[in-house]
């Protein structure tokens, strides 16, 4: 009499392996692929999955949540300052008022409950996977994703001679933060110029950033910091309504191209 339903070890290594190949051969081609998973990224992969767009995500860690985790420094509160927490209520995460328009939420509450519904929406997850290119057609339309093994970018070259794999998508999101990893890819070639982002100074910085959060080249949308560092915006340091509302505007831009796409 065993507690739990007796498997051999054979069978878990082949459920592991055919349920991830199975995902990985249908998400070889999605409608929006959505590169970083930190606030932004999660925002706008549970508001398309909430339009039933096909959505996969990026990561290059083990773990979904990027800055979302801690607040500032090492303690874990975030604030949020009005109308963004709105979005916690949806996300029904409890908030203080801290003054008039300042909220603060626990971190680990709010970043867990914006993967859950992410996931809940539909978001499919390619973890410790590092963008390393992107896929451009002739008209320098963007196409997809090349990805590669994270921990290849830590290894000495002579071990880490892995060819990387790409994924094709109508749509790619840039979330990657600060780094804007995706534009980054096009400036190498000439195709954009980034400003690199300006100083701390919240009052400019969050609304500036949710009005540019849009498409930056043909198939490519920045959203997050990832925008800071295009337009040269100022970063806004330990607060994150600009980066859920310029999720969910990241989400509606990525909705309006796919829809052009599907009448031209
Ligand atoms: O940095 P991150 O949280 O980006 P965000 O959504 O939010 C920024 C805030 O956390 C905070 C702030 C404003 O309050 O200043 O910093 O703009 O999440 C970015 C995610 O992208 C991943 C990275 O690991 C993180 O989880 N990432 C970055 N480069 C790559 C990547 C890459 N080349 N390939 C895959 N993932």
């Amino acid at each position: 009499m065993t507690v739990l339903h007796p498997v051999a070890e054979k069978d878990v290594t082949r459920a592991i392996a055919s349920s991830f190949l199975r995902q990985l051969e249908d998400y070889a081609e999605s409608d929006v692929i959505i590169v970083g998973g930190g606030p932004s990224g999660l925002m706008a992969a549970r508001e398309l999955g909430a339009m039933g767009v096909k959505v996969l995500m990026v990561e290059r860690n083990n773990y979904l949540g990027g800055g979302f985790w801690v607040g500032g420094y090492f303690m874990n509160k975030l604030t949020i300052r009005a109308p963004a927490h709105e979005i916690l209520d949806e996300l029904r995460v409890p908030y203080e008022k801290a003054i008039e328009g300042l909220y603060t939420a626990d971190a680990p509450h709010a970043c867990s409950r914006l993967i859950a519904a992410a996931c809940d929406a539909g978001l499919k997850i390619l973890s410790l996977t590092l963008l390393e290119d992107v896929i451009l057609r002739a008209d320098n339309r963007l196409a997809g994703v090349v990805v590669n093994w994270s921990p290849i970018a830590h290894l000495p070259r002579e071990v880490a001679a892995l060819d990387p794999v790409p994924l094709e998508s109508k749509v790619v999101i840039d979330a990657t933060g600060h780094d804007a990893s995706v534009v980054r890819k096009l400036e190498q070639r000439g195709l954009i110029k980034t400003k690199g982002e300006g100083a701390l100074w919240i009052q400019g910085s969050e609304d500036a950033l949710v009005e540019h959060t849009g498409e930056v080249h043909p198939g490519l949308v920045a959203c997050g910091m990832a925008v800071a560092t295009v337009y040269g915006l100022p970063r806004m340091g330990p607060t994150f309504g600009a980066m859920l509302l310029s999720g969910k505007k990241a989400a509606d831009v990525a909705g309006q191209i796919l829809q052009k796409h599907a009448t031209s």
